[in-house]
């Protein structure tokens, strides 16, 4: 118990940060346990909460590239080039939310420095293209297809800009982002997500360009504090691949060097960053857990941006459910680019995949067969016993008492069911514990497994073949604390395709 108030005391504040930045620091004193211990009570921010709630957002990427058929420009491109012939973001927010999308987020600008709204602070941008006659705005046209349509906004603003005659001398471009990003942050309404990432090169002065992210946070805090600042930013790390590869087992408490999170220099690469193994290795040097959430980024198609020669390689269905499962499903946030083409609307084919894909998760989660079955523990703490994980509501959650760590619950369901997914949630606001349980069927005799995994996190999707069961089990084998689920669900997934 002291451990755990130790814990709680020392998750203090960053010096000088944003008033819900929160860590805990690990040191070679501490012991394993002790180290799990402070792991398990680290929690999210308001704002990474409601980021994860999310769980399957878009990436757009549109500009002079969509119109050059390139993947980076040089920055030297003519802005007559830029000219949809069609533009209707109406159409883009769409086929988006079909497939069950919560947020959208643009390139506002890409490596190439073109705006896609009309900046004060460069030539470079729409007002000099024939689109619209030099009076278009792409953000705004899709900022407000986003709020009227329900869903949220974010932009992409990169970094670095080829275009810009500033960049590399640092002070003056700093100036220049921030001067970018307050237009963007004021002019648009609420900005769910601030996107950056982690491409610098050389400026045209042959001189490397420092970033202030320090600035730049602190700006996006001001101008909009509820916008998650992901990837190259204290919110949202990023999963390491383009592929759409979630990890087997993905903690969303790390360590990290530097509490405050104005230098982000997090490895994404590591296998697993937030195991017994990198804790204890982070603690032998010296480190900080902070609450720091993965999110998958992958294209429907081969590029970021649209080419006509890659309108038959829109990913399959089959594909684009592995991705899903292996993202939402495996604790991460999923973030799928759908590139419009040169009219300035999403092709057929990536339109059709969208609406399917929007069609088998609807079929699959809109039935939950487990919802309101009888629940019991093997061990429940006296206010949160095994029924909250079948309410169907979100605040209410299961857990053991103190000390325990082990426990299983088993569900009627009333009458043998047929299903073939099950979902689990744990209640993050608590923290972030399970690292191994079992799901089990019983089958007339005995009890049989279905499935084995490792963390839960706001959400596992399980993956199997049809079972038919009146009685099932969640086995919690291994956890950092006591164990909490909010949900617990079982579903069945149309057959095929
Ligand atoms: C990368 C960029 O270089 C790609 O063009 C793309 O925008 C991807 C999402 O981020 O860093």
């Amino acid at each position: 118990m002291s451990v755990v108030l130790l814990a709680v005391l020392s998750c203090v504040l960053a010096q000088g940060a944003p008033s819900d930045w929160h860590f805990v620091p690990i040191t070679p004193e501490d012991r394993m346990e002790d180290i799990i211990r402070k792991a398990a009570h680290v929690t999210p921010s308001p704002r990474q909460l409601a980021w994860q709630k999310l769980e399957f957002t878009a990436f757009v990427h549109f500009g002079m590239n969509t119109f050059t058929d390139r993947e980076w420009g040089e920055g030297n491109e003519d802005e007559k080039l830029f000219n949809p012939t069609d533009f209707d973001a109406r159409q883009w927010v769409r086929a988006i939310k079909a497939a069950g999308i919560k947020l959208l987020i643009v390139t506002a600008k890409h490596h190439d420095g073109f705006c896609l709204w009309p900046s004060k602070y460069t030539e470079h941008c729409v007002r000099n293209s024939p689109w619209k006659n030099g009076k278009g705005d792409v953000v705004r046209e899709v900022s407000d297809a986003c709020r009227e349509a329900g869903i949220k906004f974010g932009v992409y603003l990169s970094p670095w800009d080829r275009h810009e005659p500033s960049y590399g001398d640092s002070p003056n471009y700093n100036q220049y982002f921030k001067n970018q990003l307050t237009e963007l942050l004021t002019n648009y309404g609420e900005i769910a997500e601030a996107w950056f990432d982690g491409a610098c090169g050389e400026g045209p002065n042959g001189k490397r360009q420092e970033y202030d992210f320090r600035s730049y946070y602190d700006l996006i805090r001001k101008l909009q504090p509820k916008a998650a600042i992901s990837i190259m930013g204290p919110d949202v790390r990023w999963c390491g691949n383009e592929s759409g590869t979630g990890r087997e087992s993905e903690w969303s408490v790390v360590p990290v060097s530097d509490p405050t999170m104005y230098a982000v220099s997090f490895d994404c690469s590591q296998d697993e960053p937030g195991s017994r193994e990198a804790l204890k290795l982070a603690a032998e040097k010296g480190a900080f857990l902070v609450w720091y959430p993965a999110q998958v980024d992958t294209s429907i198609r081969p590029g970021w941006f649209y080419h006509a020669s890659e309108d038959n390689q829109v990913r399959s269905l089959d594909e684009l459910l592995d991705i899903y499962y292996g993202s939402v499903g495996g604790n991460s946030q999923l973030l799928l680019n759908i590139p419009p083409d040169r009219r300035g609307r999403l092709h057929d084919n990536d339109v059709k995949r969208l609406e399917e894909l929007g069609q088998v998760l609807h079929a699959t989660f809109a039935d939950d067969l487990a919802k309101g079955a009888k629940a019991r523990a093997s061990n429940s703490s006296r206010r949160h016993p095994a029924a909250k994980t079948v309410d169907g509501k979100e605040q209410t959650y299961w857990t053991t008492e103190d000390g325990v760590t082990t426990a299983a619950i088993e569900y009627d369901l009333a009458g043998p069911r047929t299903f073939n997914r099950a979902a689990l949630q744990e209640y993050i606001e608590e923290g972030q514990r399970v690292e191994e349980f079992f799901l089990d069927a019983w089958d007339g005799s005995q009890w049989k497994q279905i499935a084995r995994a490792t963390t839960i996190g706001h959400k596992r999707l399980l993956r199997f073949d049809d079972v038919t069961a009146q009685r099932v089990r969640v086995r919690i084998t291994q956890s950092r604390d006591c164990p909490t689920l909010s949900h617990f669900g079982l579903y069945r997934a149309p057959a095929g395709p």
